[in-house]
């Protein structure tokens, strides 16, 4: 999934490709020389929300879409082209945004759950209470193999008095926290491998998680089966940011759904076939949206080729009001410009 932005001459050519390029963020320069977003024409992207208040005002849908069986209280919408394929829009509460933003800035990418960082840094704690207190991780010293190398977190005016000018290598947690590209819950994914390696220590995904995909899957469940969350990736976004369009092949029954939840700044989702040359579909996905995908619809490429960050396009007014309190300043000041996706599988 992740790497497949190194993308070959062939992949280049390919419709989802090209679709991602697209809507891919792309940086313009004015006479001034000032960088500014190029403006990109968003009148393709399916708009579910817009789509939800229509249903709910005059229950009428576009063509192609339809409303499934839910006991929800919000409608939650398929498209007749894709099987397996559902989104319900603001499923989330605010309320249950804002738990989930904080759990992933906190607790998700603590050990033994593993960080994009842990390949160069081996296990980070408390990364952003580290980025909030503006600390520094400092490599201490290599061990005895002299492969590995400890790290721990120091002030800024620790290492100008106590390392007294030796040169140690150092970076600082609000760099790392933006660097924060992914962890992992539950059963831990090894990237390099491609597969769930059981043997690594984890522990189970959190009871509050686990009982709200088991709720949010329901509409996508074989009937009389209960998902079973086994594992989940945090994916952490910033401006500029993108998901390559992949497939999620590792689970053993496809029949299970995969819950995937966005939090924080608006994101454009694309949807496409079973090959890479099928035209993939693009939608919105805001803070609080949740998509299912199950059955065939696990079989088509997906991913996320931008994220929007400006004020107009990021739509998270309601959060930032949440936030406002002093104590959440912190995490506001992080998903103002972010966005989070939480996907939680059932992997056996
Ligand atoms: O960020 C998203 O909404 C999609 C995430 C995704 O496709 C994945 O992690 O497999």
């Amino acid at each position: 999934m992740y790497g497949s932005e190194n993308l070959n001459e062939d992949s280049e050519r390919t419709a989802f490709r090209k679709t991602e390029k697209k809507y891919k963020l792309y940086y313009d320069s004015n006479k001034k020389k000032k960088k500014l977003p190029r403006a990109v024409d968003l009148s393709d992207v399916i708009d579910f929300k817009a789509i939800s208040e229509s249903f709910v005002r005059n229950e009428e849908l576009p063509v192609g879409v339809s409303k499934a069986q839910s006991r929800f209280d919000n409608p939650v919408f398929c498209l007749d082209a894709c099987p397996g394929f559902y989104f319900i829009p603001a499923a989330l509460s605010i309320e249950e945004q804002h738990k989930w933003i904080k759990e992933s800035l906190v607790s998700f990418p603590q050990p033994p759950n593993r960080t994009n960082h842990n390949a160069v840094y081996g296990p980070i704690h408390s990364l952003f209470r580290a980025a909030n207190d503006k600390q520094i991780l400092v490599e201490e010293a290599n061990d005895v193999e002299g492969d590995v190398c400890s790290h721990r977190w120091a002030s800024s005016e620790e290492i100008d008095s106590s390392l007294n000018g030796n040169s140690c290598k150092s970076i600082s947690a609000s760099v790392l926290l933006r660097k924060l590209r992914w962890s992992t819950l539950g059963l831990q994914f090894d990237w390099s491998k491609r597969g769930y390696n059981v043997s690594l220590p984890h522990n189970k995904i959190p009871d509050a998680l686990s009982q709200l995909a088991k709720k949010m899957a329901a509409p996508a469940m074989p009937a009389g089966e209960d998902f079973q969350p086994e594992a989940a990736i945090v994916n952490y976004f910033g401006s500029g940011d993108m998901l390559g369009g992949h497939l999620d092949d590792m689970e053993v029954d496809w029949s299970k759904p995969i819950v995937s939840m966005s939090l924080g700044c608006k994101a454009i989702f694309l949807l496409g076939g079973k090959s890479r040359n099928d035209e993939p579909l693009a939608m919105f996905l805001r803070s609080g949206d949740i998509v299912l995908m199950s059955g065939e619809a696990r079989e088509r490429f997906h991913g996320v080729p931008r994220i929007f960050t400006d004020a107009e396009h990021a739509e998270i007014g309601s959060l930032e009001k949440l936030l406002s309190d002093e104590d959440d300043i912190c995490y506001l000041e992080y998903i103002k410009t972010s966005r989070i996706n939480i996907n939680i599988r059932q992997v056996f």
